[in-house]
């Protein structure tokens, strides 16, 4: 018999009755009882943990699939508007231990687990990561989920179904291989494939235009090929169980319809390979994080992801309603950056040309219901595509956004007359030899909103990027400081410093993290701190086994754990990190400074594949690493980690261990960060620039709890725009930086190897230091002087530790979405009557 079980109860019921762990944990084993047997066809005795995690799994899949129905139930009674957030990237992790703790089954599951010998913990290391996405942003979309469904608003997400998701990394010799991430090779016991609800894309083609009636001439788009877009359907379980939403992500096949006719045309061979073509599109996940790819295939991504997710909101929408007049109060769809910013276009010409809207109605309803999120302003990043791509890919919507910009333009000629310039500026098109279309001014244009997504972001994007489009529509424009969910990020990432403060102030914080304010009062109490460093303590022991098993490398617990985590990129600066390194050994072993804290320097991070920069670091890391390491006259004092393969999972396991938080990008760089904010919830210090989010961090923890160091946003600006930083002028001045940078043209680091690094002293000498590591460098040694003396009085760096966490509250992805919630969607919770 299938078992129907207490499972299916809220949390708060079950947690009311008596002999809830009892009941629940028989119903539990019942139920992967009967997975084992009939879904896995194995004993229900079976004790190997990948039959146990998918039993597990299943077990959880079946309360949340009928949770799905049952919020859908809800929605509709309530007539819901419904959020669209349409993502490039959503990079998950794993999912198990997130289901356990927002049904309220962890406990439960730990119990039947350990009934049979099992450690839970073991059976989660069987989850692959859904590493669907490269970092912040696609990090910043799964919170975005967990969040959204904790507050009962009707959101979900669309995103593609990459058979590959970022590679693996591995390290050879110190430098970095990828390898590809099968990430399904597994079987994915979450997602559910969904052939019935496929859609079909129309591409490539071209455009004929036929005169009407009335004598008008028509286009028409022919000769297209299509794809069929397949989705799959992932449950995302909100805090306490009780609303259920779904990620949806679309997988590229073949049509079979079309191909038939090739087929009966006799074609087998062209038939076969036009359906291998069709399955590449979502092949694989470009590993690029703040870079942009320029590659077709990264262009047809994008418009099958905005032409799935399209259709199908538009199909479920006329589900209810008979005309689209109240499109923009049931559906609002947020943008991540301009990723899906086709959809601008593609809504244009789904109301336009196949539902025979007027454009200006259309226009209106696409204006209304689009927002777009900024997340970076480095020029490397920002989108363009060549007018020569569009024309082949997608020629229709290429029409469309030539007529959506000539009608733009004329607006700005009434309000502007003969501003040329600004006309040039404001542009979709950027002019010259080969044309471009500027993406972030189609998402621009195209929406009601335009948010970034911190306070300093939104006001450089307000002052300088986009200063034009400010001008011109200020009311457009909202700041979202981004936030993280604490769910994962210290519930489940860090269960015992979790249960501490749930000892301490009650369990409020898992869904309010504001309420960590009720820690303040116990930062300098002696037992709460003596608890929290038994905490830190143990996390880093358990980080320091990862260590030893990954990176080879025995690390002392006791050790300050300075950790400097995120993609490889020159603008975060690990650089900055490696010569304060260097700067510190070198002075120890010339004598010149007695070591009083011991450190070990962890880093992680992957470089995309292409950025030869970024790949140096990584093994320049390794290097200093080994001579470092390898020297007795430190040993004590400092050991260098770089753990591979960087992903949520590994994350988990780093931040709670971390003492120091290193966020030294430089200014006006980082859009917000998210790392930053895991950290301090954690109880991490930070030695942080004044960029993205650590502005704020720093307006709520106060500055005797932060390490703020290095130059201010506008004065890098203001230093650029006058060409006045000469990296060789810091040379000659400081001792300090020539000490560190002669090692590199000395080869200190590579003496086997010689030259390897002499790149790094030549770009200073060049005065190529386009990441301004020198104007920061004495003071950033000064603040790394002072985090010293601070960490040797054990009292008072707990007690700093503990109102970093206390002061967290407002980095809550809770906080941002509701933001979202009030200010661009217009939604509301729509919880359980
Ligand atoms: C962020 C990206 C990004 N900003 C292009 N931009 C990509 C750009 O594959 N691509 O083409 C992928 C990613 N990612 C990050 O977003 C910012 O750098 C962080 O500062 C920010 O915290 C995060 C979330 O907003």
């Amino acid at each position: 018999d299938r078992p129907h079980n207490v499972l299916n109860n809220t949390l708060q019921d079950l947690l009311m009755k008596p002999d809830y762990l009892q009941s629940s944990k028989s119903s539990l084993k019942a139920s992967m009882d009967y997975h084992l047997r009939c879904s896995l066809c194995k004993e229900a005795s079976s004790k190997e943990c990948r039959d146990l995690f998918l039993a597990t799994a299943f077990s959880l899949r079946d309360q949340m699939t009928e949770k799905i129905l049952e919020t859908e139930r809800r929605y509709q009674q309530a007539k819901a508007k419904r959020v669209y957030y349409l993502s490039m990237e959503f990079l998950i992790g794993r999912l198990l231990g997130d289901a356990l703790h927002n049904l309220g089954l962890i406990d439960v599951c730990r119990n039947v687990l350990a009934d049979a010998g099992i450690d839970i913990e073991e059976v989660q290391e069987q989850e692959n990561d859904a590493g669907l996405g490269n970092g912040g942003l696609g990090r910043l979309a799964a919170c975005f989920l967990d969040s959204m469904a904790t507050l009962s608003i009707a959101g979900f997400g669309y995103g593609i179904h990459y058979e590959y998701g970022l590679f693996k990394q591995e390290i050879d010799n110190g430098y970095q291989k990828e390898k590809p991430d099968n990430w399904l090779a597994e079987f994915n016991p979450w997602e559910i494939k969904r052939t019935d609800e496929k859609c079909i894309v129309p591409i490539y083609g071209r455009i004929e235009h036929f005169q009407d009636r009335a004598g008008d001439y028509n286009p028409m788009w022919l000769d297209w090929k299509v794809i069929m877009g397949i989705p799959f359907d992932t449950p995302v379980v909100g805090y306490g169980g009780k609303t259920v939403n779904w990620l949806r992500l679309y997988g590229a096949g073949s049509s079979t319809d079309f191909d038939i006719q090739i087929f009966n045309e006799g074609d087998y061979f062209r038939a076969v390979e036009q359906k291998v073509a069709s399955e590449t599109i979502t092949k694989m996940l470009y590993p690029l994080d703040t870079l942009k790819s320029g590659k077709e295939l990264r262009l047809v991504q994008e418009y099958f992801l905005v032409a799935c997710s399209l259709r199908d909101i538009v199909r479920r929408y006329l589900k209810d309603h008979e005309n689209f007049d109240r499109f923009p109060h049931a559906v609002a769809i947020q943008m991540n950056d301009t990723h899906p910013s086709l959809a601008v276009a593609e809504l244009m010409r789904l109301l336009v040309d196949e539902y025979a809207l007027p454009w200006d109605h259309a226009w209106e309803l696409t204006q209304k219901t689009l927002a777009y999120t900024n997340h970076t302003i480095l020029s490397e990043a920002l989108e363009k595509w060549p007018v020569s791509l569009l024309e082949q890919v997608i020629p229709r919507h290429l029409q469309i956004i030539y007529e959506i910009n000539a009608r733009f333009l004329q607006k700005v000629t009434y309000l502007h007359p003969g501003n040329v310039d600004l006309l040039r500026r404001m542009s979709l098109i950027e002019e010259g030899e080969n044309k471009q279309v500027r993406m972030a001014h189609l998402a621009m244009v195209g929406s009601h909103s335009i948010n970034g997504v911190s306070a300093l972001h939104t006001d450089i994007l307000k002052k300088n990027n986009f200063a034009d489009f400010h001008a011109m529509w200020p009311d457009r424009f909202v700041n979202i400081t981004n936030g993280i969910t604490q769910r994962r990020w210290l519930l489940k990432a860090n269960p015992q410093l979790a249960q501490l403060i749930s000892k301490t102030i009650g369990d409020a914080w898992i869904t309010d993290l504001s309420q960590l304010k009720r820690l303040e009062p116990y930062a300098d109490e002696p037992a709460f701190q003596k608890e929290f460093r038994k905490i830190k303590l143990a996390n880093k022991e358990r980080l320091g086994g990862t260590i030893s098993r990954t990176a080879w490398i025995t690390v002392n617990p006791e050790s300050l754990f300075d950790v400097h985590v995120k993609r490889i990129h020159e603008y975060k600066r690990q650089l900055l990190k490696v010569m304060h390194i260097i700067y510190e050994y070198l002075r120890i072993i010339r004598g010149e400074k007695k070591h009083t804290v011991a450190r070990t320097f962890i880093f992680a991070g992957k470089a995309a594949p292409g950025y030869w920069v970024a790949k140096q670091m990584i093994k320049l890391i390794h290097n200093v690493g080994q001579v470092i390491n390898s020297d007795k006259r430190v040993q004590d004092a400092l050991k260098i980690v770089f753990l591979p393969d960087y992903r949520v999972s590994l994350a988990e396991k780093i931040i709670p261990a971390a003492d120091l938080s290193e966020q030294i990008s430089m200014a006006g760089t980082e859009a917000s960060g998210t790392g930053n904010m895991k950290f301090m919830l954690n109880g991490a210090l930070t030695a942080g620039t004044l960029d993205g989010a650590n502005v704020e961090m720093l307006e709520e923890v106060g500055a005797e709890n932060i390490f703020i160091f290095g130059l201010k946003a506008e004065e890098i600006a203001e230093m650029e725009r006058k060409s006045s930083y000469r990296p060789t002028e810091y040379y000659h001045r400081h001792p300090e930086i020539r000490l560190v940078i002669d090692a590199f043209r000395d080869n200190v680091f590579s003496p086997s190897e010689p030259g390897l690094f002499q790149w790094i002293y030549h770009r200073f000498m060049n005065e190529e230091d386009y990441y301004f590591h020198l104007p920061d460098f004495i003071s950033y040694i000064r603040v790394q002087e002072k985090i010293e003396k601070e960490y040797r009085n054990t009292a008072s760096w707990t007690k700093k530790a503990i109102l970093n966490i206390a002061r967290s509250g407002k980095f809550s992805s809770d906080r941002a979405v509701s933001e979202y919630a009030g200010l661009i969607w217009n939604t509301e919770s729509v919880k359980e009557g």
